[in-house]
């Protein structure tokens, strides 16, 4: 009796402490236009508080976090805090016309949402027209106790892989969509940098300063609008203990493989002798015959502390970095890895399914209509689709589908999205790249709708319609388990079997692999309009995305708030 009653008055002084020191993380962000210098040219672009990349925002797992968003912008903004689970918070989440309206120019919205239930890094991001070009940053979730599940690094740094549109991106990708074409990045950059291989850019090279025998944390984004990329620093081997803020089995690995959208924590010994190196990335790109893209290449350099002057004329070792199409490489990285099971957040895999879906991904083409000039493939306009359903926001319908659902306005959007494609197919067959019965979607704004807590399980089918990529599907609100992945087309009799449901990887964005499937589930334990597509920038725009409508729980606690007052009108 005794005893218990001394594990309740320390567990409530436990509890009291971990409330007291959960703090409130409040920050202006101004969204302004801003002139900047890159690849030979000044361009005036979109930033939050004129910085490029963003601000890096610092909270601790429990805090509150509020952040009033001025814009100062000739455009409609939205922030998305990608990979913040936003319990019972989505009107904080950010995609537009999705959980909210835009914030349209001379306008402002406060975001306030708490990290609970998650450490690592994710990342802030616009999420409205094509503004995440340039508006984003890294969101680092501390551990509360402090301690990591690895020996505490000597220092942490972000390292943002991004790309740079030599131009106006609203403007280009205006004209872009227009005539249904693709227009590839003219640089990949490294925390804003193009690097040395670049005219102009000698200066724009990210540098990177180790002391020799510490080891440093980089916090990995790729915030680059289309392509999956390779990174590497030269004679250096990695240690990733982290992706999508999950804390996995520690991996040891000379190469990263990252998708748009994706995050990854990676320990770097400074091992090495002390000298000059590059870090590289490049893009990793499938599909025959290729797609057009930006087949160039960033770097930075990394310098050991006491690297002599003398010797500072000798040019950085570069890595050799894999062909475009290395596709056993990347999928080495990409499925070689489990989670760390019992590490903080770590979830179980949910057993019981309750909604079970097959989600075929697909390229597709529009008609050009009549008069118009279309430059896409058969000059027509490419599109994109989930189960030939090709996602057309609902612009000008006076509401966000989050707030006609909690309205219960009708006409918004409807929620009959398919749990299957129309019609079974070879869904991986070069044969039907061409079947033109295939190549037109239709357009519309559908949703699943979710009981409160049931549990999904999706199998993402990419097709080779067109021509098959790797698509990074993106979950907002929630962190799902990959149980497996594969070539060709999924088999339930085959492939059930090789589910991983002790320690499979959690992410929030995964790279279904080109010409193959992957099958993920979460548990719909967050009431809100949950937005999914895929992270590649052109593929989202073309209409490769669905939502889930998850509705409340039997409690208060459970049931999504209503929206804030200041919650932008259409
Ligand atoms: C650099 O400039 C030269 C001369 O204008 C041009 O030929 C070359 O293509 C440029 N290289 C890059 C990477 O832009
Ligand atoms: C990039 O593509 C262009 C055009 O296809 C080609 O001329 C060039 O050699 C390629 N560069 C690299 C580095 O692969
Ligand atoms: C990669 O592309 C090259 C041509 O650029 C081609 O010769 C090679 O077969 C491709 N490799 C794979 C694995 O597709
Ligand atoms: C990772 O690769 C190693 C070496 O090829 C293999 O032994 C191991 O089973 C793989 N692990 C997973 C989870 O795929
Ligand atoms: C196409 O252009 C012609 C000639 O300019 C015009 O008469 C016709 O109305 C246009 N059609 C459409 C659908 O815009
Ligand atoms: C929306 O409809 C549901 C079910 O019909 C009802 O419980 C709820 O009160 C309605 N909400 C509003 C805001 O009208
Ligand atoms: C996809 O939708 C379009 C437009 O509704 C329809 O014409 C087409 O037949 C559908 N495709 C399949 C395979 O059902
Ligand atoms: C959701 O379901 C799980 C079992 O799958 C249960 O443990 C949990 O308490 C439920 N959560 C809520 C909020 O009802
Ligand atoms: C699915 O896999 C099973 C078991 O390997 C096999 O017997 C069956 O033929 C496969 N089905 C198809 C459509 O390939
Ligand atoms: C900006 O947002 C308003 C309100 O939703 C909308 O009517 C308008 O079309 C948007 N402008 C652009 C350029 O998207
Ligand atoms: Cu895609």
């Amino acid at each position: 009796m005794k005893l218990l009653a001394f594990w309740f008055a320390l567990a409530s002084a436990l509890l009291l402490f971990s409330l007291a020191s959960a703090a409130t993380v409040e920050h202006t962000f101004t969204v302004q236009n801003k002139i900047i210098k890159r690849l030979c040219n000044e361009r005036e672009i979109v930033t939050v508080n004129g910085l490029f990349p963003g601000p890096k925002l610092e909270v601790r797992e429990g805090d509150a976090v509020i952040i009033h968003v001025v814009n100062n912008s000739p455009y409609n903004i939205t922030i998305h805090w990608h990979g913040v689970f936003q319990l019972f918070t989505a009107w904080a989440d950010g995609p537009e016309y999705i959980t909210q309206c835009p914030i349209g120019p001379q306008h402002s919205y406060t975001y306030r949402f708490n990290v609970v239930q998650q450490e690592g890094t994710v990342w802030w991001h616009a999420h409205a027209s094509v503004l995440r070009a340039t508006v984003h940053g890294a969101l680092i979730i501390y551990p509360r106790s402090g301690k990591y599940p690895f020996p505490k690094p000597y220092k942490e740094v972000p390292i943002i892989l991004g790309d740079w549109y030599d131009g106006n991106v609203v403007d280009i990708y205006d004209y872009t969509l227009a005539v249904g074409a693709v227009r590839v990045s003219d640089a990949f950059t490294i925390n804003g940098l193009p690097g040395d291989l670049f005219n102009c850019s000698k200066q724009q090279t990210f540098k990177l300063k180790l002391r020799q025998g510490k080891t440093y944390l980089l916090r990995m984004v790729n915030a680059a609008f289309n392509n999956n990329l390779f990174f590497k620093i030269a004679n250096h081997k990695f240690t990733v203990v982290a992706m999508d803020a999950s804390y996995i089995e520690h991996y040891v690995t000379d190469i990263i493989t990252i998708s748009p959208g994706q995050t990854a924590d990676v320990l770097l010994k400074a091992d090495q002798p002390i000298g000059s190196y590059y870090m590289a990335a490049s893009p990793y790109v499938v599909g025959q015959p290729s797609p057009l893209f930006d087949n160039t290449t960033t770097r930075g350099i990394v310098v050991y502390e006491g690297h002599t002057s003398s010797l500072r004329d000798s040019k950085p070792i570069m890595p050799i970095l894999p062909p475009f199409n290395a596709t056993q490489v990347a999928n080495k990285f990409f499925t070689n890895i489990t989670s760390l099971v019992g590490a903080p957040h770590w979830v179980p895999v949910p057993l019981e399914v309750d909604e079970n879906m097959f989600m075929t991904i697909s390229i597709n083409l529009e008609r050009c209509s009549k008069n118009a000039t279309c430059l896409g493939l058969f000059q027509q306009k490419f599109s994109a689709s989930l189960n030939n359903e090709s996602f057309v926001h609902p612009v000008g319908k006076g509401f966000s589908m989050m707030e006609a659902s909690f309205y219960n306005v009708s006409g918004v959007y409807t929620t009959d999205f398919p749990d299957y494609p129309p019609v079974a197919f070879d869904y991986t067959s070069p044969k039907n790249a061409l079947d033109f019965g295939r190549m037109y979607p239709s357009k519309s704004t559908k949703v699943k709708k979710l009981k409160f807590n049931s549990t999904v399980e999706i199998v993402f089918q990419n097709t080779g319609i067109l021509n098959p990529q790797s698509h990074p599907m993106h979950l907002h609100g929630f962190s799902f388990h990959i149980l497996a992945q594969g070539f060709g087309n999924y088999n339930a009799t085959r492939d059930r079997v090789k589910y991983n449901l002790v320690n499979p990887q959690i992410r929030n964005t995964i790279a279904v692999p080109a010409g193959g499937w992957a099958v993920v589930r979460f548990q719909a334990n967050n009431p809100g309009m949950w937005f999914v597509h895929c992270h590649v920038e052109d593929h989202t725009l073309w209409g490769l995305n669905m939502a889930f409508e998850v509705e409340s729980g039997p409690t208060a606690s459970t049931s999504l708030p209503p929206p804030p007052p200041d919650l932008p009108k259409c």
